[in-house]
Protein backbone atom coordinates (compact mmCIF):
# COMPACT_ATOMS: atom_id res chain seq x y z
CA UNK A 1 0.00 0.00 0.00
CA UNK A 2 1.47 3.15 -1.31
CA UNK A 3 2.19 6.01 1.56
CA UNK A 4 -0.34 8.76 2.00
CA UNK A 5 0.43 12.14 1.53
CA UNK A 6 -1.55 15.37 2.46
CA UNK A 7 -3.51 15.37 -0.41
CA UNK A 8 -4.47 12.42 -0.87
CA UNK A 9 -8.14 11.24 -0.07
CA UNK A 10 -8.44 7.64 0.18
CA UNK A 11 -11.38 6.17 -1.58
CA UNK A 12 -12.56 2.40 -1.30
CA UNK A 13 -14.40 0.59 -3.67
CA UNK A 14 -14.84 -2.88 -5.19
CA UNK A 15 -16.53 -3.89 -8.43
CA UNK A 16 -18.47 -6.84 -7.10
CA UNK A 17 -20.81 -3.76 -4.93
CA UNK A 18 -22.24 -3.04 -8.52
CA UNK A 19 -24.07 -7.11 -9.35
CA UNK A 20 -26.71 -6.02 -6.80
CA UNK A 21 -29.34 -4.83 -9.35
CA UNK A 22 -32.97 -4.40 -7.49
CA UNK A 23 -35.32 -3.98 -10.44
CA UNK A 24 -38.16 -1.81 -9.42
CA UNK A 25 -39.58 -1.18 -6.26
CA UNK A 26 -43.27 -1.11 -5.21
CA UNK A 27 -44.55 2.28 -4.58
CA UNK A 28 -47.73 3.46 -4.03
CA UNK A 29 -49.20 0.35 -5.64
CA UNK A 30 -46.92 0.78 -8.62
CA UNK A 31 -44.26 -1.11 -10.14
CA UNK A 32 -41.79 1.70 -10.32
CA UNK A 33 -37.85 1.33 -11.87
CA UNK A 34 -35.24 1.25 -8.59
CA UNK A 35 -33.54 3.94 -8.05
CA UNK A 36 -30.49 2.65 -6.15
CA UNK A 37 -28.69 1.26 -9.73
CA UNK A 38 -25.30 0.73 -9.82
CA UNK A 39 -25.30 3.32 -12.13
CA UNK A 40 -24.62 5.74 -9.22
CA UNK A 41 -21.27 4.24 -7.69
CA UNK A 42 -20.19 4.26 -11.35
CA UNK A 43 -21.16 7.80 -11.75
CA UNK A 44 -19.37 9.04 -8.41
CA UNK A 45 -16.53 6.46 -9.53
CA UNK A 46 -15.75 8.43 -12.73
CA UNK A 47 -15.65 11.64 -10.91
CA UNK A 48 -13.48 10.91 -8.56
CA UNK A 49 -10.97 9.82 -10.77
CA UNK A 50 -10.76 12.57 -12.95
CA UNK A 51 -9.94 14.77 -9.80
CA UNK A 52 -7.23 12.63 -9.78
CA UNK A 53 -5.22 14.95 -7.43
CA UNK A 54 -7.47 14.82 -4.89
CA UNK A 55 -8.37 11.22 -4.62
CA UNK A 56 -6.46 7.80 -4.69
CA UNK A 57 -8.98 4.76 -5.33
CA UNK A 58 -8.37 1.45 -4.39
CA UNK A 59 -10.22 -2.17 -3.38
CA UNK A 60 -11.05 -2.88 0.10
CA UNK A 61 -10.56 -6.61 1.79
CA UNK A 62 -13.01 -8.68 1.78
CA UNK A 63 -14.57 -8.12 5.55
CA UNK A 64 -14.69 -11.25 8.05
CA UNK A 65 -18.53 -12.59 8.45
CA UNK A 66 -16.86 -12.06 12.49
CA UNK A 67 -17.27 -8.13 11.92
CA UNK A 68 -20.55 -8.10 10.40
CA UNK A 69 -21.75 -9.92 13.38
CA UNK A 70 -20.67 -7.48 15.86
CA UNK A 71 -23.56 -5.33 14.36
CA UNK A 72 -25.96 -7.53 12.87
CA UNK A 73 -27.81 -10.86 14.39
CA UNK A 74 -26.56 -14.00 12.73
CA UNK A 75 -30.60 -14.70 11.84
CA UNK A 76 -30.58 -11.78 9.25
CA UNK A 77 -26.75 -12.75 7.85
CA UNK A 78 -28.11 -16.17 7.88
CA UNK A 79 -31.22 -14.89 5.90
CA UNK A 80 -28.91 -13.16 3.30
CA UNK A 81 -26.61 -16.39 2.77
CA UNK A 82 -29.99 -18.67 2.20
CA UNK A 83 -31.01 -15.95 -0.45
CA UNK A 84 -27.55 -16.10 -2.20
CA UNK A 85 -27.78 -20.09 -2.10
CA UNK A 86 -31.61 -20.53 -3.15
CA UNK A 87 -32.38 -18.25 -5.92
CA UNK A 88 -31.86 -18.28 -9.20
CA UNK A 89 -29.68 -15.63 -10.47
CA UNK A 90 -32.43 -13.40 -12.44
CA UNK A 91 -34.92 -13.54 -9.39
CA UNK A 92 -35.72 -10.79 -7.01
CA UNK A 93 -37.33 -12.00 -3.93
CA UNK A 94 -40.06 -9.43 -2.45
CA UNK A 95 -41.92 -10.11 0.70
CA UNK A 96 -45.55 -10.32 0.43
CA UNK A 97 -46.12 -11.18 4.06
CA UNK A 98 -44.42 -8.93 6.97
CA UNK A 99 -44.95 -8.61 10.78
CA UNK A 100 -43.73 -7.04 14.02
CA UNK A 101 -40.92 -9.57 15.15
CA UNK A 102 -41.53 -8.74 19.28
CA UNK A 103 -40.12 -12.00 20.54
CA UNK A 104 -41.47 -13.97 17.72
CA UNK A 105 -39.16 -16.31 15.67
CA UNK A 106 -38.37 -16.58 12.54
CA UNK A 107 -36.87 -19.17 10.22
CA UNK A 108 -34.22 -17.67 8.32
CA UNK A 109 -33.28 -20.88 6.45
CA UNK A 110 -36.68 -20.02 4.80
CA UNK A 111 -37.26 -17.34 2.59
CA UNK A 112 -40.88 -17.60 2.69
CA UNK A 113 -40.38 -16.18 6.03
CA UNK A 114 -38.33 -13.00 4.56
CA UNK A 115 -40.96 -10.30 5.70
CA UNK A 116 -39.93 -10.84 9.32
CA UNK A 117 -36.48 -9.62 8.74
CA UNK A 118 -37.44 -6.90 6.19
CA UNK A 119 -39.40 -3.67 6.26
CA UNK A 120 -41.38 -2.58 3.01
CA UNK A 121 -41.36 -3.54 -0.27
CA UNK A 122 -38.68 -1.47 -1.96
CA UNK A 123 -35.51 -3.79 -0.48
CA UNK A 124 -35.37 -6.74 -2.59
CA UNK A 125 -33.16 -9.68 -2.11
CA UNK A 126 -31.01 -11.49 -4.93
CA UNK A 127 -28.54 -13.92 -4.99
CA UNK A 128 -25.76 -11.47 -5.76
CA UNK A 129 -27.48 -9.21 -2.90
CA UNK A 130 -25.13 -10.30 0.17
CA UNK A 131 -22.19 -10.10 -1.80
CA UNK A 132 -22.95 -6.71 -2.99
CA UNK A 133 -23.41 -5.93 0.61
CA UNK A 134 -20.20 -7.26 2.03
CA UNK A 135 -18.41 -5.33 0.15
CA UNK A 136 -19.94 -2.13 0.34
CA UNK A 137 -19.54 -2.63 4.09
CA UNK A 138 -15.86 -3.44 3.45
CA UNK A 139 -15.32 -0.22 1.79
CA UNK A 140 -16.67 1.85 5.03
CA UNK A 141 -14.59 -0.56 7.48
CA UNK A 142 -11.41 -0.35 5.54
CA UNK A 143 -12.16 3.80 5.33
CA UNK A 144 -13.00 3.48 9.45
CA UNK A 145 -9.55 1.49 9.63
CA UNK A 146 -7.10 3.77 7.68
CA UNK A 147 -8.53 6.65 9.88
CA UNK A 148 -8.70 4.57 13.26
CA UNK A 149 -5.28 3.65 12.88
CA UNK A 150 -4.25 7.75 12.02
CA UNK A 151 -3.03 6.92 8.97
CA UNK A 152 -5.60 9.60 7.22
CA UNK A 153 -7.37 12.30 8.65
CA UNK A 154 -10.50 11.80 5.80
CA UNK A 155 -11.39 8.62 4.19
CA UNK A 156 -14.53 7.66 1.93
CA UNK A 157 -15.97 4.66 1.65
CA UNK A 158 -17.69 4.31 -1.83
CA UNK A 159 -20.56 2.21 -0.31
CA UNK A 160 -23.35 0.63 -2.83
CA UNK A 161 -25.95 -0.96 -1.66
CA UNK A 162 -26.26 1.93 1.24
CA UNK A 163 -26.51 0.94 4.71
CA UNK A 164 -28.10 3.78 7.34
CA UNK A 165 -32.08 2.08 7.15
CA UNK A 166 -30.77 -1.48 8.14
CA UNK A 167 -30.88 -1.83 11.77
CA UNK A 168 -30.05 -5.11 13.79
CA UNK A 169 -32.42 -7.14 12.92
CA UNK A 170 -33.79 -5.93 9.62
CA UNK A 171 -33.39 -4.29 6.58
CA UNK A 172 -34.97 -2.16 4.45
CA UNK A 173 -34.72 1.68 2.91
CA UNK A 174 -32.28 -0.06 -0.21
CA UNK A 175 -30.32 -1.14 2.52
CA UNK A 176 -28.69 -4.58 3.90
CA UNK A 177 -25.55 -3.58 6.12
CA UNK A 178 -25.17 -0.87 7.98
CA UNK A 179 -22.20 0.99 6.61
CA UNK A 180 -21.91 3.78 8.86
CA UNK A 181 -22.88 1.48 11.75
CA UNK A 182 -19.82 -0.92 11.29
CA UNK A 183 -17.48 2.05 10.80
CA UNK A 184 -18.18 3.50 14.02
CA UNK A 185 -18.22 0.77 16.32
CA UNK A 186 -14.93 -0.21 15.06
CA UNK A 187 -13.94 3.00 15.62
CA UNK A 188 -15.45 2.83 19.12
CA UNK A 189 -12.98 1.04 21.36
CA UNK A 190 -10.34 4.20 20.65
CA UNK A 191 -12.75 6.58 21.78
CA UNK A 192 -15.97 8.46 21.31
CA UNK A 193 -17.34 8.50 17.73
CA UNK A 194 -20.14 10.95 16.62
CA UNK A 195 -22.18 10.16 13.27
CA UNK A 196 -23.74 12.98 11.35
CA UNK A 197 -26.67 11.65 8.94
CA UNK A 198 -26.93 14.20 5.90
CA UNK A 199 -29.16 11.90 3.51
CA UNK A 200 -32.69 13.42 2.57
CA UNK A 201 -33.85 10.34 4.81
CA UNK A 202 -33.46 9.43 8.78
CA UNK A 203 -31.43 6.61 9.36
CA UNK A 204 -33.58 4.44 11.31
CA UNK A 205 -30.90 1.52 11.45
CA UNK A 206 -28.43 3.61 13.03
CA UNK A 207 -30.10 5.35 15.05
CA UNK A 208 -31.79 2.09 16.63
CA UNK A 209 -28.53 0.42 16.75
CA UNK A 210 -26.31 3.17 19.12
CA UNK A 211 -29.95 4.17 20.87
CA UNK A 212 -28.50 3.25 24.15
CA UNK A 213 -24.98 4.28 23.98
CA UNK A 214 -23.82 6.74 25.14
CA UNK A 215 -20.12 7.26 23.45
CA UNK A 216 -21.20 6.99 20.25
CA UNK A 217 -24.03 10.19 19.27
CA UNK A 218 -26.41 10.28 16.18
CA UNK A 219 -27.20 13.48 14.62
CA UNK A 220 -29.72 13.14 12.16
CA UNK A 221 -30.70 15.77 9.49
CA UNK A 222 -33.30 14.84 7.28
CA UNK A 223 -37.64 15.73 6.31
CA UNK A 224 -40.05 14.92 8.51
CA UNK A 225 -41.06 11.49 8.77
CA UNK A 226 -44.67 12.64 9.19
CA UNK A 227 -44.20 12.63 5.11
CA UNK A 228 -41.74 10.85 4.46
CA UNK A 229 -39.95 7.17 4.42
CA UNK A 230 -39.20 6.39 7.18
CA UNK A 231 -42.84 7.62 8.65
CA UNK A 232 -42.13 5.39 11.87
CA UNK A 233 -38.91 7.46 12.92
CA UNK A 234 -36.74 10.51 13.13
CA UNK A 235 -39.20 12.39 15.34
CA UNK A 236 -37.53 15.29 17.35
CA UNK A 237 -38.83 13.77 20.27
CA UNK A 238 -36.40 10.25 19.69
CA UNK A 239 -33.50 11.52 21.73
CA UNK A 240 -31.88 8.07 23.17
CA UNK A 241 -32.90 5.53 25.90
CA UNK A 242 -30.73 4.51 29.18
CA UNK A 243 -27.18 5.25 29.04
CA UNK A 244 -27.43 6.89 25.65
CA UNK A 245 -30.37 9.23 26.76
CA UNK A 246 -29.43 12.76 25.28
CA UNK A 247 -27.09 10.87 22.80
CA UNK A 248 -29.54 10.82 20.16
CA UNK A 249 -30.50 13.78 18.16
CA UNK A 250 -33.23 13.98 15.59
CA UNK A 251 -33.23 17.74 13.01
CA UNK A 252 -36.81 16.70 10.91
CA UNK A 253 -37.05 19.90 8.03
CA UNK A 254 -39.55 20.87 5.92
CA UNK A 255 -40.44 20.10 2.59
CA UNK A 256 -38.44 22.69 0.24
CA UNK A 257 -35.87 23.12 2.84
CA UNK A 258 -33.18 24.87 0.39
CA UNK A 259 -29.06 25.44 1.81
CA UNK A 260 -29.27 28.33 3.65
CA UNK A 261 -32.11 26.85 5.77
CA UNK A 262 -30.17 23.73 5.72
CA UNK A 263 -26.81 25.12 6.54
CA UNK A 264 -28.56 27.34 9.19
CA UNK A 265 -29.81 24.27 11.00
CA UNK A 266 -26.40 22.86 10.69
CA UNK A 267 -24.75 25.73 12.42
CA UNK A 268 -27.41 26.19 15.37
CA UNK A 269 -27.87 22.95 16.18
CA UNK A 270 -25.65 20.21 14.64
CA UNK A 271 -22.67 22.03 15.26
CA UNK A 272 -22.96 22.79 18.67
CA UNK A 273 -24.13 19.09 19.83
CA UNK A 274 -21.06 17.77 18.23
CA UNK A 275 -18.54 20.12 19.81
CA UNK A 276 -20.40 20.04 23.13
CA UNK A 277 -19.55 15.98 22.66
CA UNK A 278 -16.32 16.36 21.78
CA UNK A 279 -15.75 13.19 19.74
CA UNK A 280 -12.42 11.02 19.05
CA UNK A 281 -14.33 10.29 15.23
CA UNK A 282 -16.47 11.76 12.78
CA UNK A 283 -18.55 9.47 10.56
CA UNK A 284 -20.57 10.71 8.17
CA UNK A 285 -23.93 9.25 6.47
CA UNK A 286 -23.85 10.90 2.79
CA UNK A 287 -26.59 10.84 1.29
CA UNK A 288 -27.28 13.65 -1.97
CA UNK A 289 -30.59 12.70 -1.90
CA UNK A 290 -31.24 16.32 -0.61
CA UNK A 291 -30.23 17.71 -4.33
CA UNK A 292 -32.71 19.75 -5.81
CA UNK A 293 -32.87 17.50 -8.74
CA UNK A 294 -33.36 14.33 -6.68
CA UNK A 295 -35.87 12.32 -8.19
CA UNK A 296 -37.39 10.95 -4.43
CA UNK A 297 -36.57 13.71 -2.38
CA UNK A 298 -37.94 16.85 -1.87
CA UNK A 299 -35.22 19.43 -0.64
CA UNK A 300 -33.50 21.94 -2.59
CA UNK A 301 -29.77 21.79 -2.05
CA UNK A 302 -27.07 22.92 -4.56
CA UNK A 303 -23.75 21.61 -5.36
CA UNK A 304 -21.87 24.77 -3.84
CA UNK A 305 -23.88 24.09 -0.58
CA UNK A 306 -22.45 20.59 -0.37
CA UNK A 307 -18.83 22.21 -0.48
CA UNK A 308 -20.02 24.68 2.26
CA UNK A 309 -21.35 21.84 4.51
CA UNK A 310 -18.76 19.80 4.26
CA UNK A 311 -16.46 22.59 5.22
CA UNK A 312 -17.98 23.60 8.39
CA UNK A 313 -18.10 19.95 9.21
CA UNK A 314 -14.64 19.94 8.61
CA UNK A 315 -13.91 22.78 10.99
CA UNK A 316 -14.47 20.19 13.95
CA UNK A 317 -11.01 18.83 13.34
CA UNK A 318 -12.37 15.59 14.02
CA UNK A 319 -10.57 12.65 11.73
CA UNK A 320 -13.59 11.68 9.43
CA UNK A 321 -15.16 8.91 7.62
CA UNK A 322 -17.47 9.57 5.25
CA UNK A 323 -19.75 6.85 3.84
CA UNK A 324 -21.80 6.93 0.72
CA UNK A 325 -25.58 6.60 1.59
CA UNK A 326 -28.26 7.56 -1.29
CA UNK A 327 -29.04 10.54 -4.20
CA UNK A 328 -30.43 9.45 -7.04
CA UNK A 329 -29.67 12.00 -9.73
CA UNK A 330 -27.48 10.16 -11.23
CA UNK A 331 -25.78 13.25 -13.41
CA UNK A 332 -25.13 15.00 -10.54
CA UNK A 333 -24.37 12.72 -7.85
CA UNK A 334 -20.62 12.84 -8.91
CA UNK A 335 -20.29 16.39 -8.78
CA UNK A 336 -21.89 16.61 -5.44
CA UNK A 337 -19.89 14.00 -3.96
CA UNK A 338 -16.96 15.83 -4.77
CA UNK A 339 -17.80 18.97 -3.73
CA UNK A 340 -18.57 17.62 -0.09
CA UNK A 341 -15.31 15.58 -0.21
CA UNK A 342 -13.15 18.92 -1.06
CA UNK A 343 -14.93 20.98 1.66
CA UNK A 344 -14.23 18.72 4.12
CA UNK A 345 -10.70 18.54 3.10
CA UNK A 346 -10.80 22.47 2.87
CA UNK A 347 -12.52 22.91 5.98
CA UNK A 348 -9.76 20.29 8.12
CA UNK A 349 -6.91 21.86 6.77
CA UNK A 350 -7.80 25.41 7.95
CA UNK A 351 -8.20 23.56 11.61
CA UNK A 352 -5.29 24.05 14.56
C1 LIG B 1 -32.92 5.13 0.88
B1 LIG B 1 -31.83 6.12 1.30
C2 LIG B 1 -40.10 6.40 -3.16
C3 LIG B 1 -40.46 5.53 -1.99
C4 LIG B 1 -39.40 5.61 -0.92
C5 LIG B 1 -37.77 4.22 0.25
C6 LIG B 1 -36.71 5.26 0.25
C7 LIG B 1 -35.38 4.72 0.71
C8 LIG B 1 -34.27 5.71 0.65
N1 LIG B 1 -40.88 6.08 -4.33
N2 LIG B 1 -38.78 4.36 -0.71
O1 LIG B 1 -31.52 7.09 0.31
O2 LIG B 1 -32.06 6.76 2.53
ZN1 LIG C 1 -32.09 8.73 1.38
Amino acid sequence: MPRLTSKDIPVFFHSRQLDHRPPYEWAGGERIRHPETPSRIEAIFRCLTNEDTLFTVRAPERLPLSWIARTHAPELLELYQTAARDLKADESLYPFVFHRRRGARADPSQLNQTGAFCLDSGTPLSASTWDAAVWSAACAFEAARLVGRGDSRLAYGLCRPPGHHASREQFGGYCYLNNAALAAKSLRPKGKVAIVDIDFHHGNGTQEIFYRDSKVLFVSLHADPKEFYPYFSGYAAESGAGPGQGFNLNLPLPRGCDGREYLHVIETKALPALRAFSPAFLVVSAGFDTYKADPIGAFRLETADYEELGERLGHLGVPTVVVQEGGYYVQHLGLNVTAFLRGLYKGGRNVS
